[in-house]
């Protein structure tokens, strides 16, 4: 249909040669590379996650990693929740925020030890942004983006075939937790993380020349339990209630809009980035929350590049803020940003300027 003209902004991935191989049919942009979104059988791929296990390319999620020093005091200072109690080889789902508590990432946070510490970022330029405030504040902190590429195994079998590659071990780690290790001479990060509720881990990979190599080796041995490539599914993290950054948030989203109101700790310094605004926000209650949307639409409707206007007896009351055709519901679904004079079970009008559909809104996870 048309190609990508390659250029030195586009950074390639080191699963990129591997993902062609293995027959790619679709990219997005996520911090300045391509993700691959697909490899031709979108519903093949969905339920070989439910059912079996996936491999994907997320080499997308760059790590910024702050170490020196005062990597621990940047880290707190950049993050609304408290991380004074994450042990080192921990890892911790938190919402960056800016001085008006919009979110503005929302990272898994990882500590390789007391003076070193990686975001593992959404789609935005957080390296421009922890430098930014480590330099205002003074503090003795390098902040760089290593070489290190995150490639997840999701699905009820990823587990045995991440045990099958470095053993048993794997099975004791907790959720977010995380190992260093090495598989035939390539270093990677072991992590039980990632963006389904499969169940799963992420590999971080921390030499690119040995992508095609470690792709290898997980493809070789999920053969025995059905893997295939795949995405970060937006249909089962839809289903599951995972959030978007940048998809599902605009400019003035804040936490406690969008079911991160746990991770934040009000009681932090004063010196963390956003948190005087958040306590005020907290006091006065927030003016949107996400729940989800069901359409009384019986056939899949297109994905959109937009949101849509969500109405309540004529009056608009927020947005939908993704879609997808559930296959375990067989349903029209997507979040609904949405006033919190809005409740379950209400019926609300939903518009993509073309039509006007009935849906009716219900709790997150839808499953
Ligand atoms: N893996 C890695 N880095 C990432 C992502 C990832 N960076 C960007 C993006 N994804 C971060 N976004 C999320 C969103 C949700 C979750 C993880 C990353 C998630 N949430 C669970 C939930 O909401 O139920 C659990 C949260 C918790 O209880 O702490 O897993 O996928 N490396």
């Amino acid at each position: 249909m048309f190609s990508i003209t390659p250029s030195a902004r586009l950074r390639p991935s080191p699963f990129f040669e591997s993902t062609v191989a293995d027959g790619v049919t679709g990219f997005t942009t996520y911090n300045h590379m391509l993700m691959p979104t697909g490899y031709g059988k979108p519903e093949e791929e969905y339920w070989r996650l439910i059912n079996d296990v996936s491999m994907w390319d997320v080499a997308v999620e760059r790590q910024i990693q702050l170490k020196g020093p005062d990597a621990a005091k940047l880290a707190q200072i950049l993050s609304p929740r408290d991380l004074s109690k994450c042990k080192i080889g921990q890892g911790k789902y938190v919402a960056l925020c800016n001085h008006q508590g919009i979110v503005i990432n929302d990272p898994i946070l990882l500590k390789l030890s007391e003076d070193c510490f990686w975001l593992s970022i959404a789609d935005s330029n957080i390296l421009f942004w922890a430098r930014a405030i480590a330099n205002e504040r003074g503090l003795n902190v390098d902040i760089n983006e290593p070489d290190v590429s995150p490639l997840a195994v999701q699905g009820p079998k990823a587990e045995d075939v991440v045990a099958s590659i470095f053993g048993d071990w794997i099975r004791d780690l907790r959720y977010f937790w995380f190992k260093e290790t090495e598989i035939e001479g390539i270093p990677v990060a072991v992590a039980r993380s990632g963006w389904s509720k499969q169940g799963g881990f992420e590999l971080y990979l921390m030499d690119g020349s040995k992508g095609g190599q470690l792709w290898q080796i997980v493809k070789e041995a999920g053969q025995p339990f059905n893997i295939g490539p795949g995405n970060p599914n937006n249909t089962e993290r839809i289903e599951s209630g995972l959030l978007s950054w940048g998809g599902d948030t605009d400019d003035s989203t804040n936490p406690f809009e969008i079911r991160l109101g746990k991770f934040v700790d009000l009681h932090v310094a004063d010196e963390v980035v956003g948190i005087q605004a958040l306590r005020a926000i907290a006091e006065q209650g927030p003016k949107r929350h996400q729940l989800g949307v069901q359409l009384d639409v019986s056939t899949p409707l297109e994905q959109p590049f937009h949101w849509f206007n969500i109405s309540q007896n004529g009056k608009p009351v927020g947005h939908q803020t993704n879609l997808t055709w559930s296959h375990r519901l067989e349903k029209n679904i997507g979040f609904a940003l949405v006033s919190t004079q809005c409740a379950v079970g209400d019926e609300v009008q939903v518009s993509d300027n073309q039509r006007t559909m009935t849906g009716t809104l219900c709790e997150l996870p839808f499953l």
